[in-house]
């Protein structure tokens, strides 16, 4: 369904085995060195899902090639099967014509508990306008999906499953957008996951 233009939520994208290979996978990602870490913000806060990145280290508000806000080791590489994953989104959810540019070269992958949130901010970090892949494993969530001018209303609340992919494209790539809730326990049983993972596939354009 396409929520806003180019904003496509594809329920059930990922199947339970799918979602079991990339749950294995972001476990191993998650391991020192360069593994999850807690994000600490410019006025000197820390954000409550905790995060890791492949390919680049993203930090508010850059990418680096070391992890700046972890213990400084070489962030892991983005592998190739990650990217065509992101493709194969893409083409999924805008059609196949959306899903001939640059490669995909970067994931963050954030992790939340029951008690953990996102505020509302944009991603204009990247220097591309690839669309931006989500996929959601675990916990159901509650994301809120705004409007390009003001991190205030109008916003479209929508849950996130295990298992959904959401791209963001065209017009709705700088929209503002966040996670005010994580409905705790919801996981389905048979993934083996207490919390919720998102990972997001980006083009640098570096
Ligand atoms: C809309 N992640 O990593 S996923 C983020 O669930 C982020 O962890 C949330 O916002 C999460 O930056 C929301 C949906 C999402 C991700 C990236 C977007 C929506 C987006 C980029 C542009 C527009
Ligand atoms: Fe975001």
């Amino acid at each position: 369904t396409e929520v806003a233009p180019g904003a496509v939520h594809v329920p059930d994208w990922l199947d339970p085995a799918r979602q079991r290979e990339l749950l294995a996978a972001c476990r191993q990602w998650a391991r020192p060195p360069a593994g999850l870490r807690t994000v600490r913000t410019p006025g000197g806060g820390t954000m409550t899902a905790r995060q890791v990145c492949l390919g680049r280290h993203w930090y508010p508000y850059g990418y680096a090639p070391t992890a700046v806000d972890g213990d400084g080791a070489p962030v892991k590489p983005f592998p190739a099967w990650l990217g065509e994953l992101g493709r194969k989104a893409v083409a999924d959810a805008l059609g196949p014509q959306a899903a001939t540019g640059a490669a995909y070269d970067i994931a963050l992958i954030n992790f939340y508990g029951a008690d953990a949130r996102m505020g509302m901010h944009r991603d204009s970090d990247e220097r591309s306008d690839a669309p931006v892949v989500s996929l959601s494993l675990g916990d159901t969530c509650v994301f809120r999906f705004g409007n390009t001018r003001t991190r205030a209303r109008p916003w479209t609340d929508i849950e996130l499953r295990s298992g959904d992919l959401f791209v963001f494209g065209g017009p709705s790539r700088l929209a503002y957008h966040g996670v005010p809730r994580v409905h705790g326990g919801t996981a389905p049983g048979e993934l083996g996951l207490s919390g919720r993972l998102n990972i997001t596939l980006r083009v640098s354009g570096l």
